[in-house]
């Protein structure tokens, strides 16, 4: 049935999917069509069950239909799906949000990551009074015409479209850096002294694969803001309450300006927040002069289950050390599968595996990867049970539904296709 689905979503669609990476271009083939879920696992339309590492591209932390947030939205949908107008769920949310990231005194919920990311940016071209940004290739934020862009020509001119349908004069304004650079963020800053107005990065890396912040790089990203007036912007969509409860700004000791979020705070269902200290909100309206609305911002059934799912991870911490340790047996032991023929980063919960014999620390490592082989693990592990992320360039995200039978099973797995001869 997956196929026929697939065939008839093709029709009404674009591509058969609502969102493109689900599509399995990376990786070649059709994607599954998913039934239901349960702890870490997915069942597709054709009863085939998998051990699920995407678990929806970071929410589910806490794994598929966890009794907790299911009764939180249980409760909160018979009384009503969406109000237009505020509910009590969503100021809590957001004072426990507050409670737990450094430097987070105010925000706005929002209905996904990109609209966070497109709100923090507008906020703090207000507050600089300035209009260029700088991020990072390889890096993603969500699809606004300010983030689809690629370096231009020269690594210090004017940033180019990286979709269609994005106007060189929307995406000349954003310059590109090279992640773990902080050389190539000095350059455009000097070069562009006194009109950036932020620096947005993804303070670990998981758009390219997981990369990790090379020592001294948060910080030194966090010292060059300051020096030049520019904001520094955390896209914590994926690494928020996931790395620990302060997200990676607790991790790394490193207070940005802006936040934005997604993802876990919604506990599966849609939803994200741009925040900063009260000073820089007081922008947003109505109390100040930034636009920023949304019809299904803050909606109650989305509040109750992002709620539900930081209430438990704030109260059972120990989550966060279990998930850690189950990546790092996870990474070590793929590590030692493909010793030689793979790179696996890791960084906490989120890990991903680089088929190429060199380390990966930066985006251009990552894209000499190969992704012939990737796709090649990937359909060998989908055939025996396993959900990969369709694409090189993603994090496998482990969660707390996880155990030792789906760790030694994932292993033995691996262990089959690096003895199958596949790896070129
Ligand atoms: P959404 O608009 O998809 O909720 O969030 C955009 C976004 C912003 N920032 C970061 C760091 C992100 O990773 C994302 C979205 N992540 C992708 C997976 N890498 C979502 C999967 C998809 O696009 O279907």
């Amino acid at each position: 049935m997956n196929e026929s689905l697939f065939r008839r979503a093709e029709l009404v669609l674009p591509g058969g999917v609502n969102s493109p990476v689900r599509a399995f271009k990376a990786v070649g083939g059709i994607p599954k069509f998913i039934s239901h879920a349960e702890g870490c696992r997915l069942t597709d339309v054709d009863g085939v069950s998998y051990v699920d590492y995407v678990g929806s591209w970071g929410p589910m932390i806490l794994g598929h239909n966890h009794r907790v947030i299911r009764e939180a939205v249980e409760l909160a949908a018979a009384k009503g799906l969406s109000y237009g107008a505020p509910c009590r769920a969503e100021v809590e949310l957001a004072e426990l949000m507050t409670s737990l990231v450094p430097g987070l005194e105010m925000l706005r919920m929002t209905s996904s990551g990109t609209e966070a990311v497109m709100s923090a940016l507008r906020v703090a071209r207000y507050v600089t009074g300035r209009c260029k940004l700088i991020k990072f290739e390889g890096c993603y934020h969500g699809h606004s015409d300010a983030m689809l862009v690629k370096a231009g020509s020269g690594a210090l001119t004017l940033g180019t479209a990286d979709s269609g349908g994005v106007p060189e004069s929307a995406a000349a304004l954003t310059l590109s850096a090279n992640y773990n650079d902080l050389g190539s963020v000095e350059k455009l800053l000097d070069a562009n002294r006194g009109e950036v107005a932020a620096v947005i990065v993804e303070p670990a890396a998981a758009n390219m694969g997981v990369v990790a912040p090379a020592a001294g790089f948060l910080k030194g990203l966090r010292e060059l803001c300051s020096i030049h007036g520019t904001l520094l912007i955390f896209d914590e969509v994926i690494t928020g309450f996931r790395l620990s409860p302060g997200g990676a700004a607790e991790k790394y000791a490193v207070t940005p300006d802006l936040y934005a979020f997604g993802k876990i705070i919604g506990g599966g269902l849609p939803a994200g927040a741009f925040g900063a200290s009260r000073e820089i909100m007081s922008c947003v309206a109505p109390l100040g002069e930034v636009y920023q609305a949304g019809t299904l911002s803050g909606n109650p059934i989305a509040m109750a289950a992002g709620l539900a799912q930081l209430r438990y991870l704030a109260e059972h911490r120990e989550v966060y050390g279990y998930i850690d340790a189950y990546a790092e047996k996870l990474a070590r032991g793929l590590a030692e599968i493909f010793r030689g023929k793979a790179a696996v980063n890791r960084v906490g919960s989120l890990l991903t595996v680089f088929f190429t014999s060199r380390s990966v620390d930066s985006y251009s490592a990552a894209k000499a990867s190969s992704a012939e082989d990737y796709a090649a693990f990937f359909h060998a592990m989908l055939d025996c049970g396993f959900y990969l992320p369709p694409s090189r360039f993603e994090a496998w995200f482990a969660g707390a539904a996880h155990g030792e039978f789906e760790l030694s099973a994932t292993l033995e797995a691996a262990q089959r296709f690096a003895r199958s001869g596949a790896l070129r």
